[in-house]
């Protein structure tokens, strides 16, 4: 639909940006931090660092709080490091860690930032993965006794809660993320997804007893699929992913059953997890306040060839994905890929913002959208990210044409507000607005930069979206700068 006006950004529009506590705070084992599935992770792809220092955010918070107030943003979504809260999983809490997220909502509150707090974002307890972690359900119980800590401690402050960070990322690439036992069967893995369901919809209603004025939220990571052709059987694949990858995780969280077409894909290849007596009514009874979900590029299948479509083995975007008699992933020749052969889609961000909201009619937030790259910096100190900066815009102008479509979005919080260690490639690959000098083996200074899109962000925030137009000029003080 071509407009002749575009709808305004709304008054209050959040515009933000994103981190996850492992990928950005380092500090791994500091003050009672306890471990987590990915402190604990054994190999990484070959070239790339661990987690351990990360951003050093941790100790650099003030910092980075100061910098993210200065290029204007009014949101910053963060997860919370449950091993930091309760380091053994369940039991004793740890104050210390109770103190630094205090610190870091009271200083985004000091610059009227909103925090927007993910309660779980990939890092499981280890104490609780090697109790069977979500195959058990006293994780379950665990995740709701962690989630009332977080609600008791800053609930006065915080209003906007996201229960589980990818859930679907976590099941279907699990092992790539590297928090997954790789001998995990596909079986057990429903079975752990079924848990979650029912955790998060336990979390989502006590979030409502104890903060009215609250509002709660799943954060899957959504990217409508296209049919490679209009061959029908390409469209029955399309649907069939579209099922499996998407609308079984909103589904459950907005409408409390699971999704008929993945239901019957779970049936057909033997992993339907077993639902307990009263799980359904707990699905049933929780009503998620709005929809945040991360995007970053659409998907294409075509119909299965046969045997052989097996799933391959890495992250989500990278991938030829496949199920034999279900879909086999392909790319499209329509779209072009980063450096790091992810497709941008900018007009599949407006389709899928327009699908989710047509079947959920919910409030949405993005809490995820970005481009991975190498940056550089230049002779004269500065980082010219002009790509992030076109990537950014792209997206930003098909929100807007979405809004005009009539889907509520309400915010949105681009990956990520500064450089931090990405999940598949270490830190060369980046997205921050905010430059954080080291490299994969060695930390230098830690020092950061405003990159260009940070001065060119703070313009789009300034306009409420109105001015996405290139920068004029990007002047780095002198005091900023490593020459
Ligand atoms: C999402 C995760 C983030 C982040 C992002 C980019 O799936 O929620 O944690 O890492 O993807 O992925 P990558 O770092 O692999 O480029």
């Amino acid at each position: 639909m071509k407009h002749t006006q575009l709808k305004p950004f709304p008054k209050d529009f959040l515009w933000g940006a994103s981190t996850s506590a492992y990928q950005v705070e380092g500090a791994w084992n500091e003050d009672g931090k306890g471990p987590s599935v990915i402190d604990m992770r054994e190999k990484y792809p070959e070239g790339t660092t661990d987690y351990k220092v990360a951003s050093d955010h941790y100790h650099r918070y003030q910092e980075d709080i100061a910098l993210m107030a200065e290029m204007g943003i009014k949101a910053y979504r963060f997860s919370v490091a449950w091993t930091r809260i309760i380091p053994n999983g369940t039991g004793e809490v740890n104050p210390k860690g109770i103190e630094f997220y205090n610190h870091l909502i009271n200083e985004l509150i000091k610059y009227k930032i909103e925090p927007i707090v993910t309660m779980y974002h990939f890092d499981l307890p280890y104490a609780l993965q090697e109790r069977g972690g979500w195959s058990n359900r006293k994780t379950i119980d665990a995740f709701v006794d962690y989630a009332k800590v977080l609600f008791e401690n800053y609930g006065d402050r915080v209003k906007y809660w996201l229960t589980i960070n990818e859930q679907n990322m976590m099941i279907m690439h699990g092992k790539a993320i590297g928090i997954l036992d790789p001998n995990l069967g596909e079986r057990e893995l429903y079975q752990q997804n079924h848990h979650m369901f029912v955790a998060q919809a336990k979390v989502m209603d006590l979030c409502h007893q104890m903060l009215p004025e609250a509002l709660i939220g799943p954060a899957p990571n959504i990217s409508y699929v296209y049919p490679a052709t209009s061959n029908p059987e390409d469209v029955l694949a399309a649907q069939n992913f579209n099922a499996i990858r998407n609308w079984l995780y909103l589904d459950v969280a907005v409408y409390g059953y699971y999704n008929a077409t993945a239901w019957s894909f779970l049936e057909e290849k033997g992993y339907a997890p077993t639902i307990k007596d009263g799980d359904r009514e707990i699905l049933k009874k929780a009503n998620p306040d709005f929809i945040a979900f991360n995007y970053y590029a659409t998907k294409t299948v075509e119909a299965p060839a046969g045997e052989g479509d097996e799933k391959g083995g890495s992250g989500d975007q990278e991938i030829v994905i496949g199920e034999a008699g279900v879909y086999k992933g392909t790319s499209n020749p329509n779209l072009p890929t980063t450096d790091f052969g992810w497709q941008i889609d900018p007009v599949g961000f407006r389709i899928t913002l327009r699908e989710v909201y047509e079947r959920y009619r919910l409030p949405i937030i993005i809490t995820e959208n970005g481009l991975g790259a190498i940056d550089k910096i230049e002779e004269d100190g500065t980082i010219r990210d002009v790509y992030r900066i076109s990537y950014l815009k792209q997206h930003i102008e098909q929100m807007q044409l979405a809004i005009t479509d009539g889907v509520d979005i309400f915010g949105y919080c681009p990956w990520s507000a500064i450089d931090l260690v990405s999940t598949h490639s270490g830190i060369k690959k980046r997205y921050g607005f905010i430059f954080v000098d080291r490299e994969e083996f060695d930390l230098k200074e830690l020092r950061r930069i405003p990159k260009q899109s940070f001065y060119w962000y703070n313009k789009v925030i300034r306009s409420n979206g109105e001015d996405l137009s290139e920068l004029t000029e990007y002047v780095l003080p002198e005091s900023k700068r490593i020459m």
